[in-house]
């Protein structure tokens, strides 16, 4: 099956006792037994539950991998996988990534013994560099969050291979419309689903795919060991969500380019990080790698003044001042001190995260109201 008739149809059949069309939400946490063990698959919802099973197929069909597992949130999915190691190991991981990752792995994570190196993963030879005997894990994320940088996910998977570890890929930014590692060569591949999966802005929620069986055995026991598993009304909204992921995905392409191809023109804009623009490092991997480049721009101001920032950040009226990204609606964001406030101020500075870099997550509008909006917030600049 094509993507578009996946996102409809896969991991969805006709409810067995109703026909219903739509998955119900199987609101329960227990299931009835006729004798000790004799059961239809489902003992407690915590382990399984319906409306996630269908979910958890459906993800895992648009990603191309045989096992899907879902989380409560993206960073229970991330504490997940991070459980299949052991003190002394080590994880080598993009410089540039989401905040709370960050802190995941020092803040936590660390404090067991596992050790954590970040590098500039835009070229791999600092990935290579860095792998030593006791390396386990290479994580990336590409894009990146904030500064949108891409990743060779085939070169990585190359090293992950031969030194034997695994690669690890946050598919979240690209989403499995633009791009799906696991055909890459990665191992494993991590949504949060909070964003473009759900795309509503009303459900946090995180998944992982992976292809190896045995792998996905072990997460799932992690998964029902650690419990944080989500609910079924929260499988049900994100079920829904799938269904318009390709209009979606594809629309948010399509403002994207346009915002990006419109901020870098603009004479009061310094830096606009797109890795749809040709001058975008490492724009040949992205087009090599991905199907299109999405909807997530960085950019800063001319001038690097912070009071400048910080009037375009409140002067917007339809992007909305937020955390997070993926919904419908546009939304903006000041990853210093909102979603990258984990990271310490000199790590940013040194990876290029300016304390005036502003992110937006560019929805499915229409793209002259999102420009014009823009447009009067920078006009305000003296
Ligand atoms: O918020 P949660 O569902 O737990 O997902 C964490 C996460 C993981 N990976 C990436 C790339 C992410 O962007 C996130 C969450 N990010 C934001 C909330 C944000 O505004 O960047």
């Amino acid at each position: 099956m094509r993507f578009a008739t996946k996102a409809i149809h896969a991991g969805v059949e006709p409810d067995p006792a109703t026909g219903a069309i739509m998955t119900p939400i199987y609101q329960t946490s227990t299931y009835v037994q006729k004798a000790p063990g004799d059961h239809k698959g489902y003992e407690y919802s915590r382990t399984h539950n319906p409306t996630r099973t269908a979910l958890q197929k459906a993800l895992a069909a648009l990603e191309n991998g045989k096992h899907g597992l879902c989380f409560a949130t993206g960073m229970a999915s991330i504490d997940t996988l991070v459980k299949l190691l052991k003190p002394g190991d080590e994880v080598v991981s993009t410089d540039d990534l989401y905040g709370g990752t960050y802190r995941l792995f020092t803040k936590v994570y660390a404090g067991f013994g596992i050790k954590f190196t970040f590098v500039d993963m835009s070229d791999p030879r600092n990935v290579e560099a860095a792998l030593t005997p006791n390396t386990r894990l290479i994580w990336a994320e590409t894009p990146t969050n904030p500064l949108l940088k891409i990743i060779d996910i085939a070169a990585l998977a190359a090293l992950a291979k031969k030194h034997g570890c695994w690669l690890g890929v946050d598919n979240t930014f690209a989403t499995p419309y633009f791009q799906n590692p696991l055909d890459l060569g990665a191992d494993i591949v991590m949504h949060s689903v909070t964003k473009y999966l759900a795309g509503h802005s009303d459900v946090v929620m995180g998944a992982l795919v992976v292809n190896d069986d045995a792998l996905a055995e072990r997460l799932a026991f992690l998964q029902n060991s650690s419990g944080a598993t989500p609910g079924p009304q929260d499988c049900f909204l994100v079920l829904r969500g799938l269904k318009t992921l390709h209009l979606r995905m594809q629309r948010h392409g399509e403002n994207g380019a346009a915002v990006a191809t419109w901020l870098a023109k603009h004479p009061k804009v310094d830096r606009v990080f797109w890795p749809g623009l040709p001058g975008h490092v490492n724009h040949a991997v992205a087009a090599r790698q991905m199907r299109g480049f999405g909807g997530m721009i960085s950019f800063t101001l001319k001038g690097d003044r912070m009071a400048d920032a910080t009037r375009v950040l409140s002067g917007c009226k339809v992007f909305a001042l937020a955390e997070s990204l993926g919904g419908v609606e546009s939304l903006l964001g000041h990853p210093a001190s909102m979603t990258h406030a984990s990271i310490p101020r000199e790590e940013r500075l040194r990876i290029g995260l300016a304390d005036t870099l502003i992110r937006l997550s560019v929805g499915v509008e229409d793209v002259q109201d999102l420009i014009d909006d823009l447009d009067q917030a920078l006009a305000s600049l003296g």
